[in-house]
């Protein structure tokens, strides 16, 4: 029926048809850019009108690798043809030797393989809660976790539930206790907080991306973790977004040399081709879950590890913490150069940047979004007024500099 449908249609029609079919038959929790894509390869994506764009946004940072590298597609398609899945009822020949390379990758004892961040997110919260219970001998159901404002952590209950966005959690209650919200940034109210010797973590992203891509003040994520070691309590990185490479370091906790207690990675793990989360911690953590107390169907399947040794291979070999570090200081030395009214920010780490945007004529930043589309480089805002700026990070510095070019030819239409 709608192949039928698709060659009597005037190309245009193609997109609308596909934004009707998602307006009709899909919830409605998106409001995505009007574009709609085809094909992916490398920094650019192609929409169904055959127009091509540099993907600014990289899935969130799933894409670090770029869309569909061939790399990590090779090992997929050979290992799919094999054997995608088992159950962890069963042993496969591929996960055991996943999880010495990733834990090795990292320098932890062990690995929880999972599939979404929110799944990651959630078994840190686990496992810090039982390492508490059994370790550091908190009363049964009083841990607490500290996190910070401004957070994002996933959708699910208790991501939501340690949230302070309405927008997150707006609605959805009753929530999940034992969650301590303070100020992101601010080593004395961290302080503070740990006086309570319930307190069994503190969960934070090292640069908050949903926020808006907030960095914190040179020395935090050190500090922070000092006062966690005094205190006995276990500094979880949230890596999911900023990890692999993003903002000019394998990990950005790397900036200031500070190894999580528990790390949880997700997004660029498998390089955007199916959904790949992990925990990493070492032995008195870990070891604190036991058989049948915690796991998924998916989690650890055969494909995944194929597909995240592969992914993992590709940030090292090509080294994209350096191409992120490099090209990153010149896109925010160049965008920050952009003189223009709208303009009140430009801030980030490596290719992980963000331009905040000031309304003028009654354009904001989605406006600037749409005529970037219409100049062929796709990005989106975040809280309004934030547009984030995250390519893949092979990108090369020419294609580079022919996004800062559509950027600031952009803005000076408004
Ligand atoms: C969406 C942004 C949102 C994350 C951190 C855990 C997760 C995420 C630091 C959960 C996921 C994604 C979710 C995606 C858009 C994007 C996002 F922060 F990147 F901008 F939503 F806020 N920790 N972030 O960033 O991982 O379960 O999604 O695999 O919800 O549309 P997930």
């Amino acid at each position: 029926m709608l192949s039928t449908m698709k060659t009597t249609m005037t190309l245009e029609n193609h997109s609308q048809q596909a934004m009707l079919l998602e307006d009709k038959y899909g919830a409605h929790n998106y409001h995505p850019l009007p574009v709609v894509l085809e094909k992916g390869e490398g920094v650019y994506v192609w929409d169904v009108e055959g127009r091509r764009y540099f993907d600014f946004l990289s899935a969130y940072s799933a894409l670090n690798q770029g869309h569909n590298h061939p790399k990590i597609v090779a090992a997929l398609i050979d290992q799919v043809q094999k054997l995608s899945l088992t159950s962890r009822a069963f042993y496969n020949d591929q996960l055991g030797v996943y999880e010495e390379f990733i834990t090795r990758y990292f320098g932890y004892d062990k690995v929880l393989p999972m599939n979404t961040g929110a799944e990651g997110v959630e078994t840190a919260i686990k496992l810090c809660r039982r390492w508490a219970y059994e370790k550091k001998g908190v009363a049964e159901n009083q841990a607490k976790i500290i996190v910070c404002e401004g957070n994002f952590h996933g959708r699910t209950i208790a991501a939501i539930s340690a949230s302070n966005d309405p927008d997150s959690f707006g609605n959805f209650g009753p929530f999940t206790p034992g969650f301590v919200k303070i100020p992101y940034n601010d080593v004395q109210a961290l302080a503070n907080a740990l006086k309570d010797p319930t307190v069994a973590g503190f969960l934070v992203e090292p640069i908050q991306g949903e926020a808006g891509i907030v960095v914190p003040d040179q020395g935090y994520l050190k500090s922070c973790y000092e006062l966690c070691k005094s205190h006995r309590v276990l500094f979880i990185n949230d890596e999911i977004q900023t990890g692999l490479c993003r903002t000019g370091k394998v990990l950005a906790c790397d900036h200031e040399q500070v190894r999580g207690d528990i790390l949880i990675l997700g997004k660029a793990l498998s390089g955007g081709l199916l959904p790949i989360s992990a925990v990493l911690a070492d032995d008195e953590i870990m070891l604190c879950i036991r058989p049948g107390q915690h796991g998924s169907t998916y989690g650890g399947n055969p494909l995944a590890a194929r597909v995240a040794i592969a992914a993992l291979e590709v940030l090292r070999d090509e080294d994209l913490a350096q191409k992120s570090a490099h090209l990153g200081a010149r896109l925010i030395q160049d965008l920050s150069a952009i003189d223009h009214p709208m303009i009140r920010q430009v801030r980030g780490k490596g290719l992980f940047c963000a331009m905040v945007i000031s309304p003028k004529d009654g354009k904001t930043a989605w406006d600037v979004c749409l005529a970037l589309k219409e100049n062929g480089l796709l990005a989106k805002p975040t809280h309004g007024d934030i547009i984030r700026f995250a390519p893949p990070l092979i990108i090369t510095e020419d294609q580079l500099m022919e996004c800062v070019e559509i950027i600031r030819k952009t803005l000076s239409k408004f």
